[in-house]
This record gives structure tokens, C-alpha cells and sequence, in this order.
């Protein structure tokens, strides 16, 4: 019994019900063809968009109504849009085209003039930024838990953006959350669309319907900012390179613009066939996940340039032969040779990065007059910079990085970047890395994530981190002073929206710094993220390991937070 084709009544409320258990299904009624049906429903407490949109487990989204009612109060939480258009898409992991039936039946009953949908349900989260754009569209909805794992016990997740094509901002995802909490019925229209794996357009009740090429207007928005004749080149003269899809969404956009478009030699795209599980791996572009992507590159240095994204197509991981360049680093190293790609020449007026990403980038920034800001985690912080004209590129530590082409982060786009920089100086990716670190000095870093630990194990370090912010500074730590400890707040200067409880931050009178966040885009317990950054700018020391050369302030977190008696582990489970 296929969920998607059945239009559900639910049993009336049995007194006493806990809100949050989904009703039962009873009887489908029969209707006219293309009426609109209103499903009584009751909220779910538990749909509180994350860093990134609602993720839970496929078997959560699988309950009847779940999506349903979130959909529904994604629509409540917007004004304005009938007979306009919505954007629908997803990374194609399992569930992906059962979710997209239904929101097509509910666009369709809550009034939307027309859906553009990538063909075969896909659309990378940059892409659909990218066509929301083009097309002026009110908004989008992408499907996909990024770099979550997926398959029928992996998750699932949904997302909302705006009109300019990047994530909701908080006050929109506080409505959705708001509405999700009162919600007693979502309208759905009794019909199902068309074929998603053919080009063109249909109707469906009142709404057209058109399923586009998820790669065409992508690949064109790329031809425009980079220089493909000179990346051709590079690839003509015998430059190898591998990019791990990691059969995520990123195949078919890899494939289009690196082998057909850019002339590299087929085999240069690993894992490029999407799969609704990815393969059974993990779509995160990081030294752990993208294993065989490091194999060829790190040991065995098999290509003069390594790349990989994730689940939607939004992050990039970038190596050299043997060399591993930090998200940090590779954004500071962008804004640094900006002027070599035509998109950019000329055109930085400024860099945002999230609060725990390294300073690298302000240091370019200050030595070159741009702009810099510094944002909590997760895109959305970034969208009214990039609108007011205030950013121009951005990035995250967490290997996203992009710029005010779209508003997401956008992997295939570093990647195009970097290809554009390699081929215009002609130098390696370490060679680029290492004059950058002469030139700016090195800013050692890395991220160490403890992941499904138990919630209320997490929460207490965090709180108990917190009651010592009064204490903390003047605190000296193998020779290392405290000048500072808060949690981070913000306040957007374009709209003074506030942010607060963003990650506690620990300064120390060096510069290097701890921070320590809970993740919000997890589906199981908590994941502690701890980021440690040290600056160095002796260029005798540059070669050091950054584990080795962050040693002592990984020590002093485990000191501050009892990381490893509070968690019970004895080490990160990832390290970046
Ligand atoms: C993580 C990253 C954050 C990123 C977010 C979404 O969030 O740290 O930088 O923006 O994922 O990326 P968190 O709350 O788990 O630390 V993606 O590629 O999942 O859309
Ligand atoms: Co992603």
C-alpha cells in the first residue's frame, strides 16, 4: 500500500491522546477528480526546523501526515503566493520522489500557479537556489538531509527557501515551527501528477506542472562565472583530476560540466550514478567519509587535483596530490585570487564566515580593504549579507563555501573555482597552499565531532562550560591565559534580527581559540562539535600536523569541558 496515492481521514482524537502520536488511518473516501481535500490532522511536537531545515529518520517522515503537516505549515508561515511559482527538488535519496508527489498535490491545493521539479525528482540544493532565482520563483522546497546517510533507515529531511533562493530566515522557520504546533488540517488535492521523469509541462487540479533539466541552468550560471576555455585548456594539457560524487546528487552536474562541457577524460567522475542510499556510505565530503577519494589522492597521489561533495551538492572537499586543504583555508585562498576568475575580477566587496570557521579569510580580507563578517553557523545567517551587497563570497568550516552567484553554499562551484585558479597560475595546490600561508601566515585548525552522544551528557558539558564564564578568564592553561569565554550572539546588521546561544567561545591572549557547539542537523542523540584554531606565522613551523600543532588545545578543551569523563569516549569519532 503505497502511501502517497491515498488521501487519509483520520479517526476522531481519543481523550487523553498524547498530541504527537499520529492518528490512525480509517477509510479513503471517494471524491470527484481534482477536488481539494481538507485532512483533519493533529500537530507533531517535534517539528522544530534545525540548522538546516526538518531532518529525522525516513521512518519518521514516513508516518502518516508527518510531512504533510509540515509542508502544510511551511505554506501557513507564507503570504502571497497563489498563482505564483514554487520550486521543488531533492538530492534523490529514498523517499525523495514519494515526498515530491505530495507536495505537488498540496501546492496544488493551497493554490500555487505552477511547480518547476528537476526531472527525476532531483535538484541539488545549489541548483535549486540557482533556478528559484532565474526564474523569479516565490520560493522552493529541497528535499534532502545533506550529508546524513540515507536509504529506508537512513534520514530524510526537508527545506524551505525564499524567494532570493536561500534558506529560511529564522523568523520564517520560528513561524513554520509555530504553525506546526497548532496545525489541524492540510488540504491535498485528490490527484497525482504526471510522469517526473519526462520534460515538459502538465497540469494538475489548477497548477502546471513542469519538470525541468536539474543540470541545464546550473551548467549555464557556471559558464558564466568561470573561465571554461581556460579550464579546457588545463585538462587538454594532461592536468588530472577526480571528483567523488559519492553517488549523491552531484553525479549528473559533475559528469554535464567536468567531462562533457570541460573536456576531462570520462573516469574522471567517481560514483556519479545517484543512489537512493548513496551507495550504503555516507555523503559527507570529509578525510573520514570520502575514503576512497583519499585513497587516490592522499595515498596514493594518484591525480593532480581531488574533489568531492555531499548529499545535496552543496559542500566541497578540495586536495592536492597528497594535500589536504581546510574549508578555512580554501575560502581564504578564493577570496585571495578572486581577481583571476572573470566572475569575480574586481567584484569582492566582501567575505563572511560562520563564527567557528577560522580566521584565515579576515587576514586576506584586512590586507585587501574587504568587508568581513562574522555569522552563526548554518547559510541562512549569510543570505541578507549577500543581499545588501555587503558579502560576496562566504564560507563555513564545515566545506561549504560559495558566494552571491545563489544564495546556498554550492560544492561544484569551489571546485570550478579552484579549477579556474590551477588553471591560471599554473602552480600545484600545495604550491598555492604554502605561498598563501608565507604570504598571510598559517592558521592551524581542525574540527573534532563526538557524534551520538547521549543528549543530556551533552547538554550538562555545555552547561557546565557556561557557569564558568565568569571564572574562565585570567584561567591560565599550559601557559595559555583565558581573555574571554561567552556564548555567541549576533545581530544581523541589515535587519538587527538577534541570534543568541550560537556556541560558546573560548579566547586565548595568543589569538588560538576553542569553540564548542551541539550540532543541529543530527537525527540521533547529540553531536558535540569542537573546533580549535591556532595562528602561526612563522613559516618554519608551517609544515607541523595540525593535530600536532593544536596538541596542547585539544588538551585544554578536555581540561575546561571534561569531554572525555562527560561524553565516556576517549576520542572524536570524526576528526576534519
Ligand atoms: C552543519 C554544519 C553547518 C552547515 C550545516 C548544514 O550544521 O556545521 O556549518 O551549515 O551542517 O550543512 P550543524 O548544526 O550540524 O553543525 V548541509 O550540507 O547539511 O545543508
Ligand atoms: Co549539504
Amino acid at each position: 500500500m503505497d502511501p502517497v496515492f491515498r488521501v487519509w481521514t483520520p479517526a476522531p482524537p481519543r481523550a487523553g491522546a498524547d498530541a504527537s502520536i499520529p492518528l490512525p488511518t480509517t477509510e479513503r473516501k471517494a471524491r470527484s477528480p481534482m477536488a481539494v481535500t481538507s485532512v483533519a490532522t493533529k500537530p507533531f511536537s517535534d517539528q522544530k526546523p534545525g540548522t538546516s531545515g526538518l531532518r529525522k529518520k525516513v521512518t519518521v517522515f514516513q508516518q502518516p501526515h508527518y510531512l504533510e503537516n509540515f509542508v502544510q505549515s511551511i505554506f501557513d508561515s507564507l503570504e502571497g503566493f497563489q498563482g505564483k511559482t514554487l520550486v521543488v527538488g531533492g538530492d534523490g535519496r529514498y523517499h525523495n520522489r514519494t515526498a515530491i508527489v505530495t507536495i505537488l498535490r498540496m501546492a496544488a491545493a493551497n493554490g500555487f500557479g505552477r511547480v518547476l521539479v528537476g526531472r527525476g525528482g532531483i535538484l541539488s540544493t545549489p541548483a535549486a537556489s540557482a533556478v528559484i532565482r532565474k526564474y523569479e520563483a516565490f520560493g522552493g522546497i529541497v528535499l534532502s538531509a545533506s550529508h546524513n546517510p540515507g536509504g529506508p533507515d537512513g534520514d530524510f529531511g526537508i527545506k524551505y527557501n525564499i524567494m532570493n533562493g536561500g534558506p529560511a530566515p529564522e523568523k520564517v522557520t520560528d513561524a513554520i515551527f509555530a504553525n506546526s504546533r497548532k496545525i489541524t488540517s492540510y488540504r491535498i488535492l485528490d490527484a497525482v501528477p504526471g510522469s517526473l521523469d519526462t520534460l515538459g509541462e502538465s497540469r494538475l487540479g489548477g497548477m502546471t506542472v513542469a519538470v525541468i533539466d536539474p543540470v541545464a541552468d546550473y551548467a549555464e550560471l557556471m559558464g558564466n562565472l568561470f573561465d571554461f576555455a581556460a579550464i579546457r585548456k588545463l585538462f587538454a594539457s594532461g592536468f588530472t583530476m577526480r571528483f567523488d560524487a559519492m553517488h549523491a546528487v552531484t553525479g549528473p552536474y559533475a559528469t554535464e560540466i567536468l567531462e562533457r562541457q570541460l573536456g576531462a577524460p570520462a573516469g574522471t567522475v567517481m560514483n556519479g550514478i545517484v543512489k537512493e542510499d548513496f551507495g550504503g556510505g555516507h555523503p559527507d565530503p570529509n578525510l573520514t567519509y570520502a575514503e576512497e577519494l583519499v585513497e587516490i589522492m592522499m595515498h596514493r597521489g594518484e591525480a593532480d587535483f581531488g574533489a568531492a561533495s555531499d548529499g545535496d551538492g552543496d559542500r566541497n572537499m578540495v586536495l592536492g596530490r597528497r594535500f589536504f586543504i581546510t574549508p578555512s583555508d580554501s575560502l581564504a585562498i578564493l577570496a585571495d585570487n578572486a581577481a583571476l576568475v572573470p566572475g569575480y575580477r574586481g567584484g569582492v566587496v566582501g567575505v563572511a564566515r560562520s563564527m567557528p570557521t577560522s580566521a584565515a579569510v579576515d587576514r586576506v580580507a584586512k590586507a585587501k580593504g574587504f568587508g568581513c563578517y562574522e555569522t552563526p553557523t548554518g547559510w541562512k545567517f549569510f543570505g541578507n549579507l549577500l543581499d545588501a551587497g555587503k558579502a560576496t563570497l562566504c564560507g563555513e568550516e564545515s566545506f561549504g563555501t560559495g558566494s552571491n552567484h545563489v544564495r546556498e553554499k554550492d560544492g561544484l562551484w569551489a571546485v570550478l573555482f579552484w579549477l579556474n585558479i590551477l588553471a591560471v597560475r599554473q602552480e600545484s595546490v600545495e604550491a598555492i597552499a604554502k605561498a598563501h600561508w608565507r604570504s598571510y601566515g598559517r592558521t592551524f585548525y581542525s574540527r573534532h565531532d563526538y557524534e551520538e552522544v547521549e543528549s543530556n551528557a551533552a547538554n550538562g558539558l555545555m552547561d557546565a562550560v557556561k557557569a564558568g564564564f565568569t571564572t574562565l578568564p585570567g584561567q591560565i592553561f599550559e601557559g595559555r591565559e583565558v581573555v574571554m569565554a561567552d556564548d555567541f550572539a549576533y545581530t544581523d546588521p541589515v535587519d538587527g534580527s538577534e541570534s543568541r546561544n550560537q556556541g560558546i567561545r573560548i579566547g586565548f591572549r595568543d589569538g588560538s581559540r576553542i569553540v564548542l557547539r551541539l550540532s543541529g542537523t543530527g537525527t540521533k542523540g547529540a553531536t558535540l562539535r569542537v573546533y580549535l584554531e591556532r595562528y602561526e606565522p612563522d613559516a618554519s613551523r608551517h609544515g607541523l600536523d595540525a593535530q600536532e600543532a593544536l596538541a596542547d588545545l585539544i588538551r585544554i578543551a578536555d581540561q575546561i569541558a571534561g569531554i572525555r569523563q562527560r561524553t565516556g569516549r576517549e576520542r572524536p569519532t570524526v576528526i576534519t
